[in-house]
């Protein structure tokens, strides 16, 4: 996957990365050129006092130290380029994919780890990608190069190549081993504790009225400590590592000046010769460390890079038709035609065999225990999910025939569980018609009987709301819901219990109201109240997925025994209070 991910993402970048190694080329050749310079200025400048010979050579070293710098710099630049503007768009993919997930899909993996997979998994993958091309091409040629300018400067004290890379190898293999699992577990503990705070933070007013914050604080004390601990080990091993490098690093230095200097006394090597294997030996062991730390972080790539795929690779379970029907009229009637639904994993069907149809100017009103199935029959007009049997019928069209703007100007939903975005009371009315005048804002306000105390506010339409809506009341929450739906004015109002969160008397002005505005819209209504449906021009029953009786409210009230019950316990319901 981690292949597959690098290769898709970073072929619009093919040229920054080509310039990439081009630069990393050059600036890898020009840092091996300079020890050799170097010696060549000790042995034959400065042992014979050539002084013409030691300003030649020394400008072509200070031109190739020039090159070096300037191509690193290079390089560099090119490689976060290319880098970044991978993890850019690797992230809008996943931001793209998501926001065409149904609500089935977004269940299948559950929005935490969406975020976490969208952010801190590409993050990873975009890490990987940048050290890869900072260090890929450099690494190798540094190491070979390397191992090849210090032979052709004295092959007598080879052997101290051949042996300190293989115990630098050994150790810092040794500890990335015993790291790994550490980090695989670390991000584990990470995600958990990110789950229980989350909870916490959401629920804490149910931690409260329930007392339970010492039990909530024990749970995320011992994640904590769990994640402390494994950070404890992680910094063990990481202690371990720098003085390990820097001890292998000074025992080569010291071998090679011993055994080095002991040649340079007998006349078999040049002091410059010395210098520069020196220096070498360094370059390869700093090349081969930077090997091994960019192989630790494939794995921790691969992993992120497997998860993101699960991602991208999701067929999106809500099919938008390749060749839409466009309807011969707009006019909103809506029509369910034995429409049978279960959700994804369950074996009871939420609804059976659902049939009838709402005419332009029609109100029909649904009411049922909770459970009974509403919620999910109004979320197939929309395709929030498909019906797994039947037909929904959008003007006479099957709406999985029918192209999703088509639906969407026409049906507006107002949800069980309002939901506003964070931002101003203006952006979030603005919502499904970016274009909408204050004026047309204000007359939607009216209609949901909202106008009053958003006129109340100090900043009016330009008041803001905080994330999720939590800084207005439950009621008024709901009736911008409503004016937002207004707004869009659509043919279809879709009313998901919207109005039990009013007073009794907050509610019938309302619908009064809303009747005058949706005069000629298909109005379907969820209701737990009897009053907020009495006047609806058909009322269906609902009971485990069924119609079991329809009708308006006087016939209902002749012939269901169940309409029965439900208008006899609210009037119980309403003379106990
Ligand atoms: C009907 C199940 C739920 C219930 C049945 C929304 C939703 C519901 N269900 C799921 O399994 N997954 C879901 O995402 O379906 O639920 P409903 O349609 O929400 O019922 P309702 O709207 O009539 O109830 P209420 O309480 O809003 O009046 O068995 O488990
Ligand atoms: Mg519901």
């Amino acid at each position: 996957m981690l292949v597959t991910l690098i290769r898709r993402y970073s072929k619009p970048y093919l040229p920054y990365i080509w310039a990439v190694i081009f630069f990393q080329l050059a600036s890898t050749i020009a840092a091996l050129y300079l020890p050799s310079l170097n010696a060549q200025i000790i042995d034959e400048g400065v042992s014979r006092g050539d002084t013409d010979y030691i300003w030649r050579t020394g400008g072509v070293m200070l031109v190739v130290a020039l090159v070096q710098v300037v191509t690193a710099i290079a390089g560099v630049y090119f490689g976060s380029r290319a880098a970044m503007a991978f993890g850019r768009d690797l992230r809008r993919g996943v931001f793209r994919q998501v926001t065409s997930f149904s609500a089935k899909d977004v269940n299948v993996f559950g929005a935490p780890t969406l975020i976490t997979r969208g952010t801190n998994d590409v993050q990873q993958v975009q890490m990987l990608m940048l050290m890869g091309l900072n260090f890929m091409v450099a690494t190798p040629i540094m190491c070979i190069g390397g191992i090849f300018m210090a032979l052709r400067e004295d092959l007598n004290l080879s052997w101290l190549v051949w042996v300190s890379v293989p115990v630098l190898v050994v150790v810092v293999g040794y500890l990335v081993v015993r790291l790994m699992p550490l980090f695989r577990a670390m991000q584990k503990k990470i995600d958990r504790l990110n789950g229980i705070l989350r909870e916490q933070i959401i629920g804490i007013r149910v931690v409260r009225a329930f007392v339970r914050e010492p039990h909530e604080a024990e749970r995320f004390g011992a994640a904590n400590k769990d994640l402390t601990d494994v950070s404890l080990k992680i910094g063990a091993l990481f202690v371990l590592m720098f003085p390990a490098i820097g001890m292998i690093l000074h025992v080569s230095t010291a071998a090679v000046l011993w055994f080095g200097g002991q040649r340079v006394d007998a006349g078999e090597m040049q002091v410059g010769a010395l210098t520069a294997f020196l220096q070498y030996l360094l370059q390869i062991l700093m090349a081969v460390m930077m090997g091994t730390f960019m192989a630790m972080m494939i794995p921790r790539a691969s992993v992120c890079a497997d998860r993101i795929g699960e991602v991208l690779d999701v067929e999106p379970s809500i099919h938008e038709t390749l060749t839409p029907v466009a309807p011969v009229e707009k006019a909103g009637r809506v029509e369910f035609r034995n429409v049978s639904f279960a959700y994804p994993g369950a074996e009871a069907p939420v609804l059976s065999d659902i049939s009838f149809t709402a005419e332009p100017g029609q109100t029909v009103a649904i009411i049922g225990s909770t459970g009974a199935g509403k919620t999910s029959l109004l979320a197939l007009l929309p395709r929030l999910y498909d019906a797994a049997s039947g037909e929904v019928l959008l003007d006479g069209v099957p709406v999985t025939d029918l192209d999703r703007s088509e639906i969407t100007q026409r049906v507006a939903m107002v949800p069980q569980r309002p939901y506003l975005f964070s931002g101003t009371i203006e952006h979030n009315l603005r919502f499904g018609k970016p274009e909408a005048t204050d004026e047309q804002l204000w007359d939607a306000l009216t209609v949901a009987q909202a106008a009053d105390f958003v006129r109340e506010k100090k900043n009016g339409l330009g008041s803001r709301i905080s994330q999720g809506g939590t800084n207005v009341s439950g009621g008024q929450r709901q009736r911008l819901c409503i004016a937002r739906a207004l707004v869009t004015e659509p043919k279809v109002f879709l009313f998901d219990d919207s109005f039990s969160a009013l007073d009794v008397a907050t509610d019938a002005r309302l619908r009064r109201a809303l009747k005058a505005k949706t005069a000629d819209a298909t109005v379907i209504i969820v209701g737990q109240r009897v009053s907020t449906i009495a006047d609806a021009d058909q009322i269906l029953v609902l009971d485990n997925g069924r119609i079991v009786d329809r009708g308006t409210h006087d016939e209902l009230l002749q012939s269901s025994s169940t309409y029965q019950e439900i208008v006899e316990s609210q009037l119980t319901a309403e003379a106990v209070a």
